[in-house]
């Protein structure tokens, strides 16, 4: 294949070295940075993820930091989901809209403080947008993007691992909280989240000096635990129906065709850019909605350009957006957009892959439920 030409716009991370050391096959570029996708075989490293534990190089999830009296009513105006409740270390997946009500980012916002807050942001230049609006509200905050460079631990045994660097209090995390640990005398916030459905944490460092002595400790502890680099599986993410924002929805999608309704609290979310599309489409509904789709017969090629969906008579029923064989279910699991009249579960549709049509039936996210 084609290599991708490597320069100061195409970001490493202060792992990258390590990666390389270790044998990574495969990145993708994620907020211009590489992001590790292969590293034995997508298979393998998934087979391993559900048995063991995996550290990720997940530096890619960029921090936009935004600070100031107007933090909160800034990262307010961004989500409809309802951060007035929020706990300081708390972490919260939030749908970023813009005014259409279309999807500009699925990050996860942590508070820190009163007045600071973290933007974990998926694929999507997500500051830029964040300045605008504190510039048209004259709001006063400040906002930029900190070296923060998180290394996600995940599997079965990452509190085991995490336990062994960290102390015994990583087992009273629980989902989407935070603490603050100690590594090498620096303060560095852990959390009990990532992206994958089995388990672990985020471990967001801010000294990069401090990146390859976090690495090597991991490695170092978790030695008779099988731990292995690893990274996000399209398998287990796809399985565990977590979206990929550019991929599975984009501006083109609202929170409440992405099923990320639950996180939006249209009532409350008064002054949140995007609020009255919202609103209109809550009443009636969305007229598509994200969902598994299993496609019969044998492994799939990737998916890019996404693949059309048509029902019996050929009526259009949506696309497929991801799409990959799963060893654990015998069959193809695939993340798709479903029109209205062909969403229930179980129904049959047609699915046009490079391979030709294929038959293909609507499933519940996750699939593995
Ligand atoms: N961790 C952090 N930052 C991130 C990601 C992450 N930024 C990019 C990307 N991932 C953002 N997308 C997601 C998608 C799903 C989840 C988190 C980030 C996720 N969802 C759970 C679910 O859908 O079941 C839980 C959501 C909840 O209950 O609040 O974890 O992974 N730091």
């Amino acid at each position: 294949m084609t290599e991708l030409s490597i320069s100061r716009r195409l970001r490493g991370t202060p792992y990258t070295a390590r990666l390389e050391a270790a044998g990574v096959k495969g990145y993708t570029v994620y907020n211009h940075m590489l992001l590790p996708t292969v590293i034995d075989s997508v298979q393998a490293d998934c087979a391993h993820l559900k048995q063991h534990v995996q550290v990720w190089d997940v530096s890619c999830e960029r921090q936009i930091e935004v600070r100031g009296p107007d933090a909160e009513k800034l990262v307010q105006l961004m989500t409809p989901r309802d951060l007035s409740k929020a706990q300081i270390d708390q972490c919260f997946y939030i749908p970023v809209i813009d005014e259409r009500g279309g999807m500009l980012n699925d990050p996860v916002a942590i508070k820190l403080a009163e007045d600071r807050f973290w933007i974990s942001i998926a694929d999507s230049d997500v500051m830029l947008w964040a300045k605008g609006l504190a510039y048209g509200f004259r709001f006063e905050v400040e906002i930029d993007e900190p070296d923060v460079n998180i290394l996600a631990i995940q599997g079965p045994k990452s509190d085991e691992l995490m336990a062994r660097v960290f102390g015994e209090q990583v087992h009273a995390i629980r989902f989407f909280r935070g603490l603050w640990l100690y590594f090498e005398g620096q303060s560095i916030y852990v959390a009990r989240s990532g992206y994958s459905k089995q388990g672990g944490f985020e471990i967001y460092l801010e000294d990069r000096a401090l990146a390859e002595p976090l690495w090597d400790a991991l490695f170092a502890a978790g030695a008779d635990l099988n731990v292995r680099q690893g990274g996000p599986n399209l398998i287990e993410r796809i399985e565990s129906g977590l979206l990929s924002y550019g991929n599975d929805m984009t501006r083109e999608n609202t929170p409440f065709e992405c099923g990320l309704g639950k996180f939006c609290d249209v009532e409350a979310s008064i002054g949140c850019v995007g609020r009255d599309a919202l609103l209109r489409e809550a009443a009636d509904g969305p007229m598509r909605l994200i969902r598994g789709i299993a496609i019969e017969g044998e492994a799939v090629p990737g998916c890019r350009d996404p693949w059309r969906l048509t029902a019996d008579g050929g009526e259009n029923a949506g696309q497929v957006t991801s799409a990959v064989w799963s060893p654990d279910m015998q069959t193809n699991v695939a993340i798709g957009m479903v029109e209205r009249d062909f969403w229930q579960i179980g129904q049959g549709l047609w699915v046009e892959t490079p391979d030709g049509q294929r038959r293909a039936t609507v499933h519940d996210l996750p699939f593995t439920a």
